[in-house]
This record gives C-alpha cells, sequence and structure tokens, in this order.
C-alpha cells in the first residue's frame, strides 16, 4: 500500500483512533521513537464529485465558467468504456468508445503552511493525459498504467475553491493519432478510457522526500547481502528542495518487523540545496526473516523520515521482503535457495461491468482466487498494474513477472520506431520499475510480449523491426535495476510463418518466455501435450544457457457449450463454439508436459479470467477473450480452473467435471473426476459403477449408461488417510421418446428449437470441417459462406471423408435415420458416388450431393428406416470419388 494512503488514515482518522486500537497498536508503537509531530505527508482523496463528458469539447471545458451542468456526474475510478458480454452480439450496455474523455472537479483546497507544495498525484489514466487547474495547463502524461505526479503549486489556491480538469485520450491507435507513439499500440486487450485509477491532492512542506521520480515513492530498499545472521539493506531516498534556500535537515531510516518493531535504524543529518539530491543509508537487520514466497510471505516495512531537528517534514514507507532469488537454465527457479516449480496464471487488470475501473475489493477477490487455485506466480499481462495489486501479491507470497506494455505491434511508422515511441517506451518502463521497486514479489521485468507477431496480424509492407527497442528497453531495466533479471514473452519463435522477418529475439534479456498455445492455435491440436514438449524440449536445446518459462498457453473455454467428445470436433480458435471441456482438456494435456520439465522455470495460464478484448467474437460471448480459468464476472469456476486446484494443491481433493452440462444428448457418457488421490470410484443411482485409476489428477469411467430423467453421480477417493467426494446430477434423454441427435464435425451441440443436437461422437475416421473460420476480429471477414438449408446452423460444421463411420448407442426396435447431407465445394468431383450403409444395409447408393440437391452449398436430407438389434446402430459413409460431408443426423420414430 502506498505510504500516503496509511498516512492519509492517521491524518483524517484521528477521532476515530481510539476505536481501532488492535490494528494501530504497531503505529503507536512505532511512534516512540520517531519524533512526537504530527507527519507532514497529507493526501486528499479527490475520488468524488466529478462532472464527465465524452468528446466534444474544447478549450472552453478547461475554464471555471464553464456550464458542465449537463454532464454527468461520476466518482473515480472510471472509465466509460464498458466491454464485453456473454452475449451474441453486442447489447446497449457496449461502449467502445475511444477518443477523449473530459472530467472537471471542484476541489475545496485545505489552508497550506508558507512554502508548501501541492501536487496532483493521479494513479492512472487511460491513455494519455493533459491536465488543468484552475484554467493553467499544469501537465502531460502518456501512458495508461503508471502514476504521475505534478507540481501544481503555481496553479493552485490554498483555502480556496480550485478548479481540476482532466482529459482522457485513448484514441484508436493509428499513424498520426495522438496514441500512435505511446505503448502499447496494439493488443488483444481494450484499452480504456478514463480516470480508471483513484486521484489524490499531496501536499508536503518544501523539502520533501521526492514525489516527481517518476510518480515512484521516493524510497528504494534493496537487500545487498542475506546471511541466516544478518541482512544488509541498501536505502536509497531521494529528496527534493523546492524552496531556494539550503535547509539543514536530518533524515531517518528504519526498518520494522511484520509487527512493527523497529529491528535496524539510521539517522544523517543533510543539506539539501534547492533541486533533488539522493541519500544512502545502510542499515543491518540482524537474524532476518525471509520472504519465503507462499509458505511464508514475511514483510517487513522501510520508513524515510525526513525532520528538520523538531518536526516531521514527510515520511514514506515502503514494503520490504527479504529473500534472495535465481533462475537457472537447467534447473529452474530457487527462491532463498530451495527449488520451486513456478505455476500460475496470466491475470489482465479488467472485471465485467467495471472494466479497468477496479475497486479494491475486485482486487482482492482476483488474489483470493488465484490462492484458492494453488497458484505460486502471477504474470501481470501486458502492462503495470495497480500498486496495491502488486501489494496483495507480496502479502500472498506470489512471484510476479512484471511487464513493460510493448506489445504485438512494435512500431505504426514502421521500422524500429520513432524517437517519440522509444521515449515513450523507456518512461513507461522507468516509471513501472520505480513505483515498484520495493514490492518483493516482483522478481522479473518484462521489456515485451510478442513483438515479433506482428506479420501474423497481417501487418502489410515491410515488417517493423523490434530487436532494437527491446535491446534499449532491456538496458533500461537494468540501468534501473541491477538485482532483477529481465525478460519478455515471445510469439513466433520457431513458428515460422508469422515471425517478424530476420531478428532473432531470444537472449536480448536475461530470461525468456514463450507463448505457446498447441491444442488451439495450431495445426493438429490432438497432439496438444507432444508437440508443446518437443518445442520446449527444442527451445532449450536451441538456447541452453537461457532460463526458459512458459509465458502462454491455454485454449477457450464456455461454460453453456459442451462436449460429449473432444476428440472429434472442429477447433474454431476465434470463433463459436468454445466448450467448456475441451479448454480443460488441453489444460489436462498441458500440464504434464510442464511438470515434467525441471528446466521450464515458470509457466502461466492465459488466463486467469476472462477478459475484454475487441477482437473478439467466441465461445458464447463477444468482445471477451474467453480463456479464463474463471468467468469474467468472477462467478464461475470452470472446469479447468478444478483441474489446476486439484493439481496444484497437497490437500486431498476431488472433483467431478461436467456438472453444467446438465441436459445430456446422449443416453452414455464418460464420466470424469479429478482428483490427487491414486484411484477414485464411482457410483450412479446407488450403483457402484467402478474404481478407476487417477492418472495425472483425471479420473475416467468410459461409456456409462444414463437412465432418463436425473441421474445422481457420487465419487470418492481415499488419500492420506481421508476420504473426499464429490456428487452431480445429470439428465438424461429419453431416447427411446425422443430420438437421438449428432451435430457432425461440431465439437459442441446445439440446440434447433426443440430438437437438441449433441457434439460430434461415436465416430471412427472422417475429418471435422468448419464453413467459415474466422480471423481475429473474425466480425469483419467477408464473405462468409451460407449454407441453404432449414437449420442452417447445423452447417457451421460437418463431417468429411470418403470412408468413415458412426457406431451409435440405440434401444431396439424401428428407428426412421434423416441424414443432412451437403456439397461444401463449388467445384466438386463429377463423380462422386457415395454410398451409405446402416446396420449393414445399403441405405443410400451411388448419389452425387450436389446433384442430388441441385447446387453446391445446398442441403441435401435423405431419410430411411433401420431396425436395431442389439443395441446399436452401425453407419458407414463411403465416396468413390471425392468426399462426402455430413452437417448432422438425426433418429426418431
Ligand atoms: C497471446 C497474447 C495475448 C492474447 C493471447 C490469446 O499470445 O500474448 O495477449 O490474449 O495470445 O488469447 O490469443
Amino acid at each position: 500500500m502506498p505510504a500516503h494512503r496509511s498516512v492519509l488514515l492517521t491524518v483524517f482518522s484521528a477521532s476515530v483512533l481510539a476505536f481501532v486500537p488492535a490494528a494501530l497498536s504497531i503505529d503507536a508503537q512505532a511512534a516512540e521513537s520517531a519524533p512526537q509531530s504530527q507527519p507532514a505527508r497529507t493526501s486528499i482523496s479527490l475520488s468524488t464529485g466529478w462532472k464527465f463528458q465524452f468528446g466534444n469539447e474544447t478549450s472552453a471545458a478547461v475554464g471555471s465558467d464553464f456550464d458542465d451542468s449537463t454532464w454527468e456526474r461520476v466518482d473515480v475510478p472510471h472509465t466509460w468504456n464498458h466491454i464485453g458480454a456473454y452475449a451474441e452480439k453486442r447489447g446497449a450496455e457496449t461502449d467502445n468508445r475511444q477518443g477523449v474523455g473530459w472530467y472537471r472537479l471542484w476541489v475545496d483546497a485545505p489552508r497550506a503552511k508558507p512554502g508548501d507544495r501541492q501536487y496532483l498525484d493521479f494513479a492512472a489514466v487511460g491513455k494519455v493525459a493533459e491536465v488543468w487547474v484552475n484554467g493553467r495547463q499544469v501537465g502531460t502524461h502518456k501512458g495508461a498504467f503508471a502514476r504521475f505526479r505534478l507540481d501544481v503549486t503555481d496553479a493552485w489556491k490554498p483555502g480556496a475553491r480550485n478548479l481540476v480538469v482532466v482529459s482522457a485520450d485513448n484514441s484508436k491507435v493509428e499513424p498520426g493519432s495522438s496514441t500512435s507513439e505511446v505503448i502499447p499500440l496494439s493488443g488483444d486487450f481494450f484499452v480504456h478510457g478514463g480516470i480508471y485509477r483513484e486521484v489524490s491532492l499531496l501536499q508536503l512542506p518544501a523539502a520533501s522526500i521526492d514525489p516527481l521520480d517518476y510518480g515512484g515513492p521516493g524510497v528504494y530498499a534493496r537487500a545487498t547481502a542475506i546471511t541466516d545472521q544478518s541482512a544488509t539493506v541498501e536505502v536509497r531516498t531521494r529528496l527534493r528542495n523546492a524552496g531556494d534556500a539550503a535547509r539543514n535537515l536530518s533524515l531517518a531510516t528504519e526498518i520494522r518487523d511484520a509487527k512493527g518493531k523497529i529491528v535496524a535504524r539510521s539517522s544523517q543529518p543533510i543539506t539539501l540545496t534547492a533541486g533533488s539530491k539522493e541519500i544512502k543509508a545502510n542499515l543491518a537487520v540482524p537474524i532476518p526473516h525471509r520472504w519465503n514466497g507462499r509458505a511464508d510471505p514475511y514483510l517487513y516495512s522501510v520508513t524515510a523520515r525526513l525532520t528538520d531537528g523538531k518536526t516531521v517534514l514527510d515520511s514514506v514507507t515502503q514494503p520490504l521482503g527479504l529473500r534472495t532469488f535465481r533462475f537457472d537454465a537447467d534447473a529452474g527457479f530457487f527462491l532463498n535457495e530451495r527449488h520451486i516449480k513456478l505455476h500460475g496464471v496470466s491475470r489482465h487488470q479488467d472485471a465485467m461491468g467495471a472494466g479497468w475501473a477496479l475497486t479494491p475489493h475486485q482486487h482482492e477477490r482476483d488474489m483470493a482466487l488465484i490462492e484458492e487455485l494453488g497458484a505460486n506466480t502471477i504474470r501481470q499481462a501486458h502492462y503495470q498494474h495497480a500498486d496495491e495489486w502488486s501489494a496483495l501479491a507480496d502479502k500472498a507470497g506470489m512471484v510476479v513477472w512484471a511487464e513493460v506494455p510493448y506489445v504485438t505491434t512494435p512500431s505504426v511508422s514502421g521500422g524500429q520506431g520513432s524517437d517519440a515511441l522509444w521515449a515513450n517506451a523507456e518512461q513507461q518502463l522507468r516509471e513501472q520499475i520505480r513505483q515498484n521497486y520495493n514490492h518483493p514479489s516482483i522478481m522479473m521485468w518484462s521489456v515485451g510480449n510478442e513483438v515479433d507477431s506482428a506479420k501474423g496480424f497481417g501487418l502489410k509492407g515491410s515488417p517493423p523491426k523490434p530487436l532494437a527497442l527491446l535491446q534499449r528497453l532491456n538496458a533500461v531495466a537494468k540501468e534501473e535495476d541491477p538485482d532483477r533479471p529481465t525478460t519478455f514473452a515471445d510469439c513466433c519463435e520457431g513458428l515460422g510463418l508469422i515471425q517478424t522477418a530476420g531478428e532473432q529475439l531470444a537472449g536480448t534479456a536475461d530470461l525468456i518466455g514463450y507463448n505457446r498455445y498447441y491444442g488451439w492455435y495450431y495445426p493438429n491440436p490432438l497432439n496438444a501435450r507432444k508437440d508443446l514438449g518437443d518445442t520446449l524440449d527444442k527451445l532449450h536445446k536451441q538456447h541452453p544457457k537461457l532460463p526458459l518459462s512458459l509465458s502462454e498457453y491455454g485454449a477457450g473455454g464456455t461454460i453453456s457449450q459442451h462436449s460429449d467428445d473432444v476428440a472429434n470436433g472442429f477447433v474454431n480458435f476465434v470463433g463459436r463454439p468454445h466448450p467448456e471441456e475441451y479448454q480443460a482438456w488441453v489444460h489436462e494435456q498441458s500440464w504434464p508436459a510442464i511438470a515434467g520439465r525441471d528446466y521450464v522455470f515458470a509457466s502461466w495460464v492465459w488466463a486467469m479470467f476472462d477478459f475484454s478484448s475487441d477482437l473478439r467474437d467466441e465461445g458464447d460471448s463477444v468482445d471477451l477473450n474467453d480463456k479464463g480459468l474463471v468467468t469474467a464476472d468472477r462467478k464461475q469456476r470452470k472446469d479447468a480452473f478444478w483441474f489446476y486446484k486439484v493439481a496444484w494443491s497437497d490437500k486431498p481433493t476431488i472433483f467431478l467435471t461436467g456438472k453444467r452440462y446438465l441436459d445430456r444428448a446422449y443416453p452414455v457418457m464418460d464420466v470424469k473426476a479429478y482428483s490427487n488421490a491414486p484411484q477414485a470410484s464411482l457410483t450412479l443411482n446407488g450403483k457402484l459403477i467402478g474404481t478407476a485409476p487417477c492418472r495425472e489428477f483425471v479420473c475416467e469411467w468410459k461409456g456409462v449408461a444414463l437412465k432418463p430423467g436425473a441421474n445422481a453421480a457420487t465419487v470418492t477417493a481415499e488419500t492420506g488417510g481421508q476420504s473426499v467426494s464429490d456428487a452431480a446430477t445429470w439428465n438424461g434423454p429419453d431416447v427411446a421418446r425422443t430420438g437421438l441427435r449428432i451435430n457432425a464435425g461440431s465439437l459442441a451441440g446445439v440446440q434447433i428449437g426443440e430438437r437438441h443436437f449433441g457434439s460430434d461422437t461415436f465416430l471412427i475416421g472422417g475429418k471435422p470441417m468448419v464453413l467459415n473460420l474466422v480471423g481475429f476480429g473474425g466480425r469483419s471477414m467477408a464473405p462468409l459462406r451460407k449454407v441453404d438449408a432449414a437449420s442452417p446452423e447445423l452447417f457451421d460444421y460437418w463431417r468429411m471423408g470418403s470412408a468413415f463411420a458412426y457406431d451409435i448407442p440405440l434401444p431396439d426396435g424401428e428407428w426412421q435415420v434423416t441424414l443432412h447431407l451437403f456439397e461444401p465445394s463449388k467445384t466438386p468431383s463429377p463423380d462422386q458416388a457415395a454410398t451409405v450403409t446402416a446396420n449393414g444395409k445399403r441405405v443410400i447408393e451411388g448419389i452425387n450431393t450436389a446433384k442430388a440437391a441441385g447446387a453446391s452449398l445446398k442441403e441435401l436430407t435423405r431419410t430411411f428406416p433401420v431396425t436395431v438389434t442389439g443395441g446399436r446402430l452401425k453407419l458407414e459413409f463411403a465416396s468413390v470419388s471425392g468426399d462426402l460431408s455430413l452437417a448432422a443426423i438425426e433418429i426418431g420414430k
């Protein structure tokens, strides 16, 4: 927590002090050794009472006579944007406007002592801010994520009413736009506009701890040596004298333990001339208690206090964690010389409804979910997160990858980018490092994400060259912080098709992360486990000295779409559907490939939560990336969440998957549980089905028969002398009455009126196909193909082949089978002679689908009777020339 927050409490809550002795006794104890006067850092929250309007304003809006009575009244944190919904189409609540939002606030300012300075403190404004006080321009800031402070003294009127006006500009990045040289230039996330973090007014004496140091705290502590007996802590404090005369002052530096007891202190006299100056103090902490990750995230604090002999002029308190860590290219990550496999998630600062304007409670809720998952590391994607978020990570013991938003598009002007772009990227990195320097959880600075992917995003012309700026940022990070290693996330090395030409980025930073989506973006999804493992091995071999991590992996998952068979449908990665079961399967496949490789120092699931991105139209949502383990509203933990919760937990755990797939399409199902027990037993409707081994946390019972109506399932397991269980209820279909329907080629089922088609399953051979594979931002892709059919939804996916078959469980009796066929190609083979056999009997003889339907992309239905004995219907499809395309099977009476 920033120091001024806690001081705010002491300054403004004097009357409440008596009621909170437990919490504040720590301060009282510490105060024994401090001068008795009040600390001087006054911070006033400016969160309420703003007037807001998007766009249409001129410079008149900065003046005091401007009439803002028609503007909306808002409090900050605020954003005007509202992006992302679990819906097919954007609704009225969507607000994706990019441009300039105007904010006005009248502030009744406190009185000030002569010489006092006033600073406006913005914790973040998206994306370019311009600020006026009493009609006077007091500063601009370019960058959506960092805190910035402006010395507004010359425009401020203490003890009177002051007008603060802010313009927040998140204009679309394009050549010549106001944001075109402010990173990020693109990315799979929506840059929200507005004053989306808190704002306050700081009133400080002329001589103070410097508030203008890239928005940093002005106090920077690092342990230069740690042994069991003692830790040496170097504390650098930057001081500012805004007056003209030199001052003789004293600077005290103290380290307190978690209980607030002073364990080390130093004090030195200082002559502070006009301007700023850095003072160093070295303190020795006896018998250091280490910050030890999730096991024991022990925090000290460090306070710098500037006094003039009698009065405290300013004081700042920062967190301090004493730990050592290192990364080894073969053995992985070590915290305090103990090996820890880092496994965790990436998180965007975004929640449904709030967008980026998160409250402290929302940050806490996110961290609680990540802790519940069992993660020990977090990647702050793809930019600087709120200070309170990193403070929560400190307290939870997470190891954090922090990142500067040099993302995807390296420059809009081509080549290596303009001077303005370089200056901006550098500025944002310095801000991030200074502002976060004291968070012990942060252990690596990432200088970029996927800046080698420009070609993949269809950029035409000569590809921009990210290497030079990446190298510069790496050097800046080293200059700012010699202790933490640098890293970046690579998109494309080895994926020849899309990597930016001619530049080898690996090796630019001390560490590397690879973003790799086996099972999802790349061909051959069913090979996810092997492909991921092989790729990691190959990259490790290519860079044997480079500590390597998997900075992203994952798959889309939607809680309203379900699959009976993840192996047999088409994976439409930026389209629909994205069944929950497929996402879980990708994680089941990926984790063993990661867990078994010590040299992979860390892995981060992409992503912890579904998040807003206007590039997306996928799963069951619009403007959301649905790879979260938890939904964007934080209400639903997807099955993949439970997989990790089980795999990463020491506690005996069992979880039955597929609970949300309540109304089952088929009379049999594969039941799957996650457990860290060696085996588990399944009971269905009171009857023991069997005991199955739990291999790599997955326990499975294949082909379990469901009765029509409710089926009660229970799984139990014994482990470590404890027994654990979980239960679910599934509604089995009444097949004898309603028949059975298969959505061929599709990964998920679809409901059409009363008819429920299940995902493609019960089959042998053929290939799943898609009608329209859209790209990123897919809704603008044209021309989309359409099939002339009674229910065109059935033709979004199909199964194709010259020989394939279905073996369908079906009650004995007489059935009518309808096949929905079509010819997808505009130039089909004229000689196609397709045949279909049902339980050994030829039911379709030598047809040409295009001819029989009258055209390509036109539905052809064929209905025939079959007699089922022995509980199975076998349908065999064959084509003599060319392939046969089957969109759906309907079986009824
Ligand atoms: C990536 C990007 C990330 C995207 C993610 C995805 O590689 O780094 O920003 O959101 O893939 O879901 O495609």
